[in-house]
């Protein structure tokens, strides 16, 4: 049987950093190609540079290491996708044709693509959003995670190609910074106060959305990539539930650890789009048909973050 080898886009981001990670200690890191469109100099040794536009670069490292799974990760995010919303569109959908293409030409057994909780919007219900409530996002990358959705159900219905998809929450975790979502400040907040420093939150105190520890968004990713192909009955993307929290349920859960943490908040053009976005999400689908439950509680996230992000900051435990 064909060794797995696997590439990966994206690979720099907050969720590709760790996936990369696990995928490397499951199949060894000589089967695991990460690249990413960016190389900071300090991740020479680390990332191979591929923009996953670019059909001619993909094809060449496909066939080159002869690769037999994709995790395309490659994307503008939310907040950063409505600066510049036409380039965010043609990045985040020409790469997707990229890798769907590729993958079909080579034969590639399985594609992961992430889809979010961003292709919800007004219409859909806050409370418990369910898989096939209706979909009018608000931001660009929505509207890119919608078309990948559609596209990847095309591509499976069509040619056969096993691609498949989860709306992630927004994901928080330690090992890097979120960058250009509407959750970052899920991120960001940890890191504040682990340096004892006050935290400005651009949403409002009570703006509820759905949230993941970044262990358990791995652990859902690999768990539904290795499900038996029979299994995956939805070819757009699974709704997954974890956490539902709010910047002031976040703070309070802080507290226990860092009594005299400040925050303030001034609200901009993000909490217009997690107004528009789930406060909580339905799973059924992802539990029936590949037995999808979460582990992290806040407080677990909040003490996983705490230990972690001491040690980064080589600071003594104030735990
Ligand atoms: C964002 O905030 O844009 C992302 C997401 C929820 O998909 N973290």
């Amino acid at each position: 049987m064909k060794k797995k080898k696997i590439l990966v886009t994206g690979a720099g981001g907050q969720l590709g950093t760790v996936l990369v990670k696990a995928l490397q200690d499951r199949k060894g890191k000589e089967n695991v190609i990460a690249t990413d469109v960016y190389v900071k100099p300090e991740m020479q040794n680390i990332l191979v540079s591929l923009d996953a536009t670019n059909i001619k670069a993909v094809e060449e490292i496909v066939e080159k290491n002869d690769i037999t799974e994709i995790y395309h990760l490659a994307a503008i995010l939310s907040a950063k996708g409505e600066e510049r919303p036409l380039q965010t569109w043609d990045i985040n959908l020409k790469s997707l044709f990229t890798i769907f293409e590729v993958a079909c030409k080579y034969k590639i057994n399985k594609v992961f693509f992430p889809s979010s909780i961003a292709v919800f919007g007004n219409s859909a219900p806050k409370q418990n959003t369910p898989q096939n409530a209706y979909l009018d996002p608000t931001t660009v990358y929505g509207i890119s995670k919608i078309a990948g959705e559609q596209w990847a159900n095309y591509y499976f219905s069509k040619y056969g190609l096993d691609v498949r998809s989860l709306r992630y929450p927004g994901i928080i975790g330690h090992q890097s910074l979120a960058g250009g979502g509407t959750t970052d400040y899920a991120v960001d907040i940890y890191h504040k106060a682990v340096k004892k420093e006050a935290f400005e939150c651009y949403l409002n105190e009570n703006t509820a959305l759905p949230m993941i520890f970044m262990t358990d968004a791995v652990r859902a990713t690999l768990e539904l990539m290795d499900a038996p192909k029979h299994c995956i009955k939805t070819r757009t993307s699974y709704n997954i539930n974890a956490l539902s929290v709010t910047p002031k349920q976040l703070v309070t859960s802080i507290k226990k650890w860092y009594p005299d943490f400040k925050v303030c908040y001034k609200e901009d053009f993000r909490e217009k789009i997690a107004q528009s976005w789930p406060s909580s999400i339905l799973d059924t689908q992802a539990q029936e048909d590949w037995n999808w439950e979460p582990h992290y509680k806040l407080d677990d996230v909040s003490n996983e973050m705490f230990i972690e992000l001491n040690k980064k900051y080589n600071l003594h435990s104030q735990l």
